[in-house]
């Protein structure tokens, strides 16, 4: 036998090669991406800095970053202060049952996200606080205080106590002896512990996005919602930068904690900190008082940022947009009843649901003169007659969109159930749609109540299963124009746009009928600006805005008056304003009270089937 060469890399190595990739290829991956040309993430297309750019003047991005320091600046004072007196005060007394102690104070570090979130917002809910900026600032300093005792605490672990007896003994005060004697012994330990704090404050997720409310939203939030509204390699660009930032500052305190000195990792934390900097200089935008401020919930791909930017500049407030992606989603928000949103778009059954609960705050029609702008066939109709709290927004169908040249010509809700395209097919990810989708399929009514006739759908939609590739409410006409489908049921508007940007996408409303939707903008009963969301619902109705909105959305317009102000490309597009016998086969989802229970549970059933 030959010894083993020395060249060939061994198992282990290998082993340890594949560990690191599989840890570090999708940051790899993301950071090459935010430096690739190409606006659809797949492949590689040339070097390029357009996405910073794009980063550096989104207002909305830096805004969102610009939270997010700050917020992770008032944690890092509070916990750091708090930590290191508490990691004295643990030094000193010596407390019975001391493992006890020092285990309650690291539980918090082991403790699921998910549930210290919902235990907060309990906790806030039953002490009256508004959800908002205080809010995140108290759950990022619950979370990270433990990080910030442990870290001091492991300094002090080496530290000689005799120094400070010494001081003493020589007629220094026990205050004097913490500022002169302790504290600079301990100084790395205090600075490691406020980077560590500062990074995992910058970007927390799950808490956050429970206590954030409105108007806190931080870059990880943000990011999140544009992930939701489409994927753009922007998002690569801002994670980077977070990346790269919070890389840094864990690095110095790394390195603080190896017992380098402050001065010694003045690089890497400049660089990490001046990097969290930038919205502070770039963007212009003075922090607005509550006021100034609009918050608006709407679907995601509902309304244009230049739409939004144009009302800002012409009242000089500034609009927060959040979106969501279900009717179901927006309810548990309103009802959760600590959020501050001016404007909301609920589809018909939504309005009815709400204002059943007393949670829509009742129009001012004298504040809306551009009412009359919108077609009298959407107004007065059965979710809100008299428009007493709500404005037609956006009307349109739900039907398939598919490539013909892989499955030719679709007219049935059947070609969604049709095994030759298993994997190959994209559901709506909503209750009312999915077995609605099923119950038009059987000739039923989108609005049954009957068990048996539900029973039905439900079967279908378990056996379709293994059919569908993905349950996607937010960018599916993306997944459609990537080839990752073939077939997918969803909204017009976004289909619409889908076939601008490739002929071999075509949209039916299926023979055997469809449902219809109407969205309207609503102010929630507490809403916090109700004159401003007064002055955004009618500035929206404007004939041109509706147009803008309209041709931007490609989603259909009940605004009589924009019509004329339309390309014939988007008014002629079968797509967006269906022929009158398409609308007549179609059922709008109406409010079914305590079915909706039912439809809720069976469609949970169906996506954890197997
Ligand atoms: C917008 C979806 C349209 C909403 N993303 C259908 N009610």
């Amino acid at each position: 036998m030959t010894a083993p060469s020395g060249r060939r890399p061994s198992a282990g190595a290998l082993l340890a090669v594949a560990v690191y990739a599989f840890l570090y290829a999708p940051l790899i991956v993301l950071v090459a991406f935010s430096f690739n040309r190409a606006r659809l993430a797949a492949r590689w297309e040339g070097f390029t800095l357009e996405w910073y750019a794009v980063a550096l003047r989104d207002q909305h991005v830096l805004a969102a970053l610009r939270n997010s320091v700050i917020i992770a600046l008032a944690t890092t004072v509070l916990a750091t202060a708090a930590g290191t007196a508490a990691a004295l005060a643990f030094h000193r007394l010596r407390l019975r049952a001391q493992g006890t102690w020092d285990a309650l104070v690291v539980v918090p570090l082991v403790l699921p996200e998910i549930v210290l979130a919902a235990s907060l917002v309990l906790l806030f809910a039953a002490m009256g606080l508004r959800l908002g900026f205080f809010t995140v600032v108290l759950a990022h300093v619950a979370f990270s205080l433990s990080y910030a005792i442990v870290v001091v605490r492991a300094r002090l672990a080496g530290f000689d106590r005799s120094l400070e007896e010494a001081a003493m003994d020589l007629g220094a005060s026990p205050l004097r002896t913490l500022r002169h004697v302790t504290l600079p012994l301990i100084a790395p330990g205090i600075l490691a512990a406020a980077l560590l704090v500062f990074s995992v404050s910058i970007d927390d997720y799950v808490v956050t996005s429970f206590v954030a409310g409105v108007g806190a939203t931080t870059l990880p939030l943000h990011i999140y919602s544009m992930v939701r509204s489409g994927l753009s390699p922007e998002i690569n660009a801002d994670s980077t930068v977070l990346l790269t930032a919070t890389v840094l500052l864990l690095f110095a305190a790394w390195r603080l904690e190896q017992g380098r000195r402050p001065r010694q990792v003045a690089v890497p934390m400049g660089l990490g900190l001046s990097l969290l900097g930038a919205p502070f200089l770039l963007a212009p935008v003075p922090l607005t008082g509550a006021d100034r401020q609009l918050n608006v919930y709407i679907w995601s791909n509902y309304i244009a940022p230049e739409t939004v930017r144009r009302f800002e500049q012409r009242h000089h407030v500034r609009v927060n947009v959040d979106v969501y992606d279900s009717n179901e989603a927006l309810i548990a928000k309103m009802q959760s009843g600590n959020v501050d949103y001016d404007v909301i778009c609920p589809s018909t059954y939504t309005v009815q649901s709400l204002v059943a609960q007393g949670l829509l705050r009742a129009l001012d029609f004298s504040a809306l003169p551009h009412l009359s702008n919108v077609d009298p066939r959407f107004l007065g109709r059965r979710h809100d007659p008299g428009n007493r709290y709500s404005v037609p927004y956006f009307w349109g169908t739900t039907g398939i969109a598919y490539r013909q040249s892989r499955v030719g010509t679709v007219d049935s809700w059947g070609a969604l159930w049709d095994a030759r395209f298993r994997g190959r097919i994209l559901m709506l990810d909503d209750a009312r749609e999915t077995l609605g989708a099923a119950l038009k399929w059987k000739g039923l009514s989108v609005n049954t109540t009957d068990p048996a006739s539900l029973a039905l759908a439900q079967r279908a939609l378990v056996a379709q299963r293994p059919l569908v590739r993905a349950y996607n409410s937010s960018n599916f006409e993306d997944v459609l124009l990537s080839g990752d489908v073939w077939l997918a049921q969803g909204w017009n508007g976004q289909f619409a746009r889908a076939m601008a940007q490739d002929a071999d996408i075509h949209y039916v409303v299926p023979r055997e009928g469809s449902m219809l939707f109407l969205d309207s903008l609503a102010v929630p009963r507490g809403a916090p600006h109700p004159a401003l969301a007064h002055a955004f619902l009618d500035y929206v109705m404007e004939a041109e805005v509706a147009a803008e909105i309209c041709r931007t959305m490609q989603y259909s317009t009940p605004n009589r008056a924009a019509l004329a102000l339309l390309p014939a490309s988007i008014r002629d597009n079968p797509a967006i304003f269906p022929s009158a016998d398409v609308v007549a086969r179609t059922e709008i989802i109406e409010d079914i009270g305590a079915a909706t229970v039912l439809y809720d549970r069976l469609w949970t059933e169906v996506k954890t089937s197997r």
